[in-house]
Order: structure tokens, then C-alpha cells, then sequence
């Protein structure tokens, strides 16, 4: 059988084999929670607990669900290393065993496993997929007004420094195809926090791969506590900043060439 039929009938429908990883770091509360609730809204999709041998003991608890459950697998990585470093360990987890896509999502229950399918629907056309708070049809329930506020200047500047049509370069809930993970040049990421969904979001947007954005409902998360810092916040000001300065150089050095072809 060819890939292509492989893909129409195997795991979801005109996806093909998907795994959501879940990075985790101190989600004892959260992570049977989590990853029924995947189970339940898209029962084909295979799950990666991908734990920073949590000190509250996540990891066991996710290797109990993996005991009992063969769509559901653990990656133990030694300490905290950051949100990053987890994807892109279950990334490359996913690409050895032949997935066709990963799902990003958070387990503190911000990222509804309900909105799935609508994101799995949407990637059947486009390379990534992002589950937008920032685009028609979208909520988000329960954030204080601070966070309302980081979310949509961050936003706004990520979307202005770096030219990118995207709502919500900073949300960590996506569909990946393979085809978009081939295209993108992961070994040279380096973000750790909310600088590395710009990151991926700008290394998506340069490769010319097809993005598309789906409205979700967002959550504050009800149990355990964020991991959110004043330092995730400051890398991704920073790099975001890099990055646009970056850009604007190569845009000016790549002007004269241009100007010499004109008219
Ligand atoms: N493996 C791993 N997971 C992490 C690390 N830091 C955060 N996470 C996980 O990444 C997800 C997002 O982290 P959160 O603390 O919810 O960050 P946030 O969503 O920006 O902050 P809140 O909105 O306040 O919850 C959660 O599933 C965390 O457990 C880390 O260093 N390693
Ligand atoms: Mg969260």
C-alpha cells in the first residue's frame, strides 16, 4: 500500500498517523485529565507524555496510563530544560516511528482536546495548523486582564516586527504535517518559551508551507501551577526583537540588487 492510501486509511482521516504530545513539568493534576480527554475526542491519535522528570511525579502517573493504554507512550527526559526541548524531543520521537503529524498541546486543560478534530480537519489542507485565541470565532475563558493584555501586544508585535499574516504566533496549540517539519530546519532552533512558537511559526512562514489558523476556546488552566516567568516573557521580547532587526537588514542589503534590475 502507498503512502498516500496509507493516509487515507490509517489514523485519522486524510491525516494519516498523528501524535499530540504533551510536554509536562509538575502536571500530577493534570495529566490523566489530559489525556483522556484526547482519548476521547480523537480516538485515532496516538499520545506522547513528554515529562521533565517532574518532582511531583507526573512521570509515574503518565507511565500507569501508558501501562494500560498502547496509543499512549512516555518520554522521561532527565530535568527541566524547557518548553522547547521537550517538542522538539517529541518531535524527533514522532518522526523515528514514521508519524505523519504532532500536536503541540499544553496539559494544564488550556488547549480543549474538544478543539482536535476541527484542528485535524483543517490540516488535512495546509502543512501547519494553529489553534488561534486571536481569530474570529475564538474565546478565552477565565484569563485576567493581564494576560488578555501580554497575549494580544505580544501579538501584535510579533505580527508587525516579523511580517507574518499570523493571529497568534505565541500559542502552543498546532498540527505539524511531516511535510512541515521536513521544510523547517529544527536542529537550529534554539527558544525555550513563548519565543519558540514565533520561532517555529517565522521558520514555517519563510519555507513558504501552508498555515492556516482554526478559532479554539482557551482556558485559564484550573489546577497546578504556571510555568510562566518574567524570563519567558523577556526571551521572547528579545529574539522576537533579533529576529525583526534581522530580517530588516537583509531586506536592505537584498534592495540594491533589486534596484539594479528595476525597472
Ligand atoms: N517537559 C516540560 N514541560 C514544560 C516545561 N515548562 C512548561 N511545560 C509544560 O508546558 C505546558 C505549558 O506550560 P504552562 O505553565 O501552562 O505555561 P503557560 O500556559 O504559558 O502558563 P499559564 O497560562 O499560566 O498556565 C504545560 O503542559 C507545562 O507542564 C518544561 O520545562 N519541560
Ligand atoms: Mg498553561
Amino acid at each position: 500500500m502507498g503512502v498516500a492510501a496509507d493516509r487515507r486509511t490509517v489514523g485519522h482521516p486524510g491525516v494519516g498517523r498523528v501524535l499530540v504530545v504533551i510536554p509536562t513539568y509538575n502536571e500530577a493534576d493534570n495529566v490523566r485529565r489530559i489525556v483522556d480527554r484526547v482519548r476521547a475526542a480523537a480516538p485515532a491519535v496516538d499520545v506522547l507524555v513528554a515529562d521533565d522528570n517532574s518532582p511531583d511525579g507526573t512521570g509515574a502517573i503518565a507511565d500507569t496510563i501508558a501501562g494500560n493504554d498502547p496509543r499512549v507512550h512516555v518520554l522521561h527526559r532527565p530535568g527541566k530544560e524547557g518548553l522547547g526541548a521537550a517538542y522538539l524531543a517529541g518531535f524527533a520521537w514522532a518522526r523515528r516511528r514514521g508519524y505523519d503529524a504532532v500536536v503541540e498541546m499544553d496539559a494544564d486543560g488550556s488547549h480543549a482536546p474538544e478543539d482536535l478534530p476541527a484542528l485535524l480537519a483543517a490540516a488535512r489542507d495546509a502543512d501547519v495548523v494553529i489553534g488561534s485565541r486571536w481569530t474570529r470565532g475564538a474565546r478565552v475563558l477565565n484569563w485576567p486582564w493581564r494576560r488578555l493584555l501580554l497575549s494580544r501586544v505580544g501579538n501584535l508585535y510579533a505580527r508587525v516586527a516579523l511580517g507574518m499574516p499570523v493571529s497568534d504566533a505565541t500559542g502552543g496549540y498546532r498540527v505539524y504535517r511531516s511535510s512541515a517539519l521536513d521544510a523547517i530546519d529544527l536542529d537550529s532552533v534554539r527558544s525555550q518559551g513563548y519565543a519558540f512558537q514565533v520561532e517555529l511559526s517565522r521558520l514555517a512562514h519563510r519555507a513558504g508551507v501552508r498555515i492556516v489558523e482554526v478559532p479554539i476556546t482557551f482556558a485559564e488552566r484550573e489546577h497546578g501551577d504556571s510555568k510562566m516567568s518574567p524570563l519567558i516573557v523577556a526571551e521572547a521580547l528579545w529574539r522576537v526583537t533579533r529576529w525583526g532587526v534581522r530580517d530588516r537588514r537583509a531586506a536592505v542589503r537584498a534592495r540594491p540588487a533589486a534596484l539594479a534590475r528595476w525597472p
